[in-house]
């Protein structure tokens, strides 16, 4: 069985075995939750970034890859590429449910039982935050696994807190 849970705070300060990041398709790092990561988790973590885009070049929009932790409590840091929000026309809900969807079957491919997720797409990409959290809790309300028993909703801000805490109560 697997419990949902909702934290208000700093993703990077969680400890779970799997830290899920809001990258961009360069991999590279940004601003966001994606510069706080790699902030705390230290230099490590970019190394094994340049180490997938020499391998695969960059990370498409849906996708997720995974790379240490560096610094962090975590084991490994899954990088997914959330959809910028373009009105709606460019098949925006479909690339978030994929950065949901691959992040939470690469954590099965590693064997890990906890994961966090910040909300994607969410912040400078400009997905409306309601949406954004209804497809997040239905992908995750969907899935069924048998190994991951936690996976954690990490919100920043007050409002993604409040429209996750409506969504499951
Ligand atoms: N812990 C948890 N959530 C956070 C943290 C944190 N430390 N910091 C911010 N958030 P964003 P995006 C929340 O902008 O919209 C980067 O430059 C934030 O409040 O981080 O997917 C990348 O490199 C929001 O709710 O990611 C890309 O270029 C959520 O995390 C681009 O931003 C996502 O906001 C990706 O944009």
């Amino acid at each position: 069985m697997m419990t949902i849970e909702i934290i208000q705070g700093d993703i990077t300060k969680l400890h779970v075995d799997i830290i899920v990041n809001a990258a961009n398709t360069s991999l590279l790092g940004g601003g966001g939750v994606d510069g706080a990561i790699h902030r705390e988790g230290g230099p490590e973590i970019l190394e094994d970034c340049r180490k997938i885009r020499n391998r695969q070049g960059s990370c498409a929009v849906g996708e997720a890859v995974v790379t240490t932790a560096g610094n962090l409590s975590a084991a490994y840091v899954i990088h997914t590429v959330g959809p910028k929000w373009n009105n709606g026309v460019s098949n925006e809900a479909e690339k978030l449910e994929n950065c949901y969807i691959n992040s939470l079957k690469l954590a099965e491919e590693l064997g890990v039982k906890s994961i966090a997720f910040p909300n994607i797409s969410t912040g400078i990409y400009g997905y409306p935050k309601q949406a954004a959290a209804e497809i997040a809790v239905k992908v995750v309300k969907e899935y069924s696994s048998s190994l991951l028993d936690r996976v954690v909703f990490v919100c920043f801000d007050e409002a993604n807190f409040t429209l996750y805490q409506k969504l499951l109560e």
